[in-house]
């Protein structure tokens, strides 16, 4: 294994769908952006000089913000009224537009493919392409470079239009002035562009859905507007669903990133998901490696926001799940449709996008609250009797949440209708690397008697030595019981790649330790525990109990393994009539 290992792998997969994600508290209500040229469209098609840089006048000027991540590596050379400017874009932007504004649109960028990429020859004839851009309050020299770089970069005669979706921006500049760039453009390429635009904020999936209701090729590529494609990106993408119609399919992403604009190469990886449905990065499958061939395609378990699928079999699979909220959970729910109904995912090789990841995401606190009313929305359609692993990586109640997370009758019927088949199926098939926990009968946080203020944390990261803490229930607090008698603790796993810790009681010393739950069998340590609502804690071999201690009238209480002096512990949840609803296997 290791083709193209040294080249990191984006690690904000939640990056690559943040598009429309800002929250209303951070619009800038009609906020103009004055005295910053855009290119002129000469520009655009036919030079690709780049406006010199106004430098700053000598001497060197203050830094006016040393903290700001946008002078970590770029600007020290502007004067401090263009600061003071950038910074300010910066922060309603979450990227360089100061700098973006400056950036021919066509500027040309390293062509990251693999050399048999580069070598691949495609057929003349491929079916047409709808490329789908949608945005809320993006800078405008941002979505001209996208539509530049897909006008230059794309075969003209593939390229049917391209479908500009505005989720009712509030930015002034994308009203009027953007009317009057399309109608340029479309001067030049006759009815090419097209824009929809939401009448009120209706979010990410719906912005993708009006986009997938305008588009007219055979081909829909559905893409942020913060992009800039590569070369050759489309005949990769054409050619696969030409081949197969029910593969829906990811190109791969290169980061540009937010300060200075450089592309950065980023490594192949299949998309996947934990057990909360946060996206994540796959290692590339054996199988895949097995071919040894760098151009073919990869089977990928899910898909990331942006995706090109053939048109009609988008529509009859449900296009996306109009009833998600804001962002997230909705990438899980197309990959879990897709396999479970008859279709395919892969990631293409070849196909290479480069995005724009923002450095700062100031929605991330109501980001949670949709993702996890989204996740429940997928669990309760797609997963099954699995979907209580959703519950439980987000460490809600079985029954009752108190999450509401909407209507889902449409889609229960759709998976009806399209006869899907089952996540046992899926799980199997697709995406073994996530394991069920069938023998989990307690869980989140677990609190001593004593003292209800305090709960288990798993301590130190790193650091085995779980510890006594305020009570926060994140998911270093969240602790998972089994009927077997392990105990798992910080945040539930559940992945064949990603090991949960189990506590153990090392049998001297007063310290309780976490170890990885694999490694725990292997050596035979003390990690089975009997263990009741209410009750003590008791190591099963050991004997001793997980109790709590004052070294002092004064000090806190630590967390110990001692012997027994009848100390209770109350568990957050438990688990009822565990496997009488077909959860156990
Ligand atoms: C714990 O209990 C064992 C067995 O009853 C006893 O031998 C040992 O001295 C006790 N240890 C402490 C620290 O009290
Ligand atoms: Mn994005």
């Amino acid at each position: 294994m290791g083709l193209w290992s040294s080249k990191p792998v984006s690690i904000l997969c939640i990056g690559v769908l943040s598009n429309s994600m800002k929250t209303s508290a951070n619009d800038k209500k009609g906020k103009l952006r004055s005295g910053v040229e855009l290119p002129e469209k000469a520009d655009v098609h036919h030079d690709g000089k780049a406006k010199k840089f106004e430098k700053g006048k000598k001497p060197v000027p203050r830094i006016l913000f040393p903290d700001s991540l946008l002078f970590k590596r770029w600007g020290e050379d502007l004067t401090e009224e263009q600061q003071t400017k950038a910074q300010e874009l910066f922060i309603n932007y979450g990227y360089n537009v100061y700098l973006s504004d400056q950036l021919p649109l066509n500027r040309p960028i390293r062509d990251t493919r693999s050399p048999r990429c580069q070598e691949k020859k495609y057929p003349h004839n491929l079916p047409t392409l709808s490329v789908i851009l949608i945005f809320m309050n993006e800078a405008m020299s941002i979505i001209l470079r996208a539509i530049t770089s897909l006008i230059n970069r794309t075969p003209s005669h593939l390229l049917k239009e391209i479908i500009l979706v505005d989720d009712y921006s509030s930015n002034e500049e994308l009203k009027f002035h953007l009317d009057e760039q399309i109608k340029k453009y479309n001067a030049r390429y006759p009815g090419l562009l097209k824009i929809v635009r939401h009448k009120k904020r209706e979010g990410l999936t719906q912005a993708r859905i009006s986009g997938w209701e305008a588009s007219t090729a055979e081909i829909v590529a559905i893409l942020d507007a913060h992009i800039e494609v590569n070369a050759g990106w489309a005949e990769p993408i054409l050619s696969r669903i030409k081949e197969d119609r029910t593969v829906v399919v990811s190109p791969v992403f290169d980061n540009i990133r937010f300060d200075d604009f450089e592309l950065l190469e980023y490594a192949v990886a299949a998309d996947g998901f934990d057990w909360a449905l946060w996206c994540l990065y796959e290692l590339l499958p054996p199988e895949w490696y097995a071919l040894n061939d760098e151009t073919a395609p990869v089977r990928s378990p899910s898909i990331m926001g942006i995706l090109a699928a053939n048109r009609e079999f988008l529509g009859e699979i449900g296009v996306l799940d109009g009833g998600m909220h804001i962002y997230g959970g909705e990438n899980v729910e197309l990959g879990l449709r897709v396999w479970q109904c008859g279709g395919k995912i892969e990631v293409l090789p070849c196909a290479r996008v480069a995005h724009v990841e923002r450095a700062h995401k100031p929605y991330l606190l109501d980001l949670t609250v949709a993702m996890k009313r989204n996740a429940l929305r997928v669990a309760e359609v797609w997963m099954d009797e699995y979907k209580y692993m959703v519950y439980y990586a987000w460490n809600l109640p079985l029954e009752n949440p108190g999450i509401d997370y909407g209507d889902v009758s449409s889609r229960k019927e759709l998976r009806k209708k399209l006869n899907c088949k089952s996540f046992d199926w899926y799980i199997k098939n697709v995406y073994p690397n996530l394991i069920p926990q069938t023998t989990i009968v307690g869980y989140g946080t677990l609190k001593n008697t004593l003292d209800d203020r305090m709960c288990i944390d798993q301590g130190p990261v790193p650091g085995n030595t779980p510890i006594m803490y305020n009570c926060h229930a994140y998911s270093p607090q969240h602790m998972f019981y089994h009927s077997t008698g392990e105990i798992y603790m910080g945040g539930l796993r559940a992945r064949q790649n990603a090991i949960d810790r189990c506590l153990t009681d090392p049998g001297t010393g007063d310290l309780p330790l976490l170890n990885p739950c694999n490694e725990a069998v292997q050596k035979g340590l003390n990690m089975h525990w009997d263990f009741e609502q209410g009750s003590a804690i008791i190591n099963k071999k050991t004997k001793r109990c997980v109790e709590i201690i004052k070294d002092s009238p004064l000090s806190y209480y630590r967390l110990v393994v001692q012997n027994c002096t009848g100390q209770k512990w109350h568990i957050q949840h438990v688990v009822k009539d565990w496997g009488k609803n077909g959860a156990g296997r």
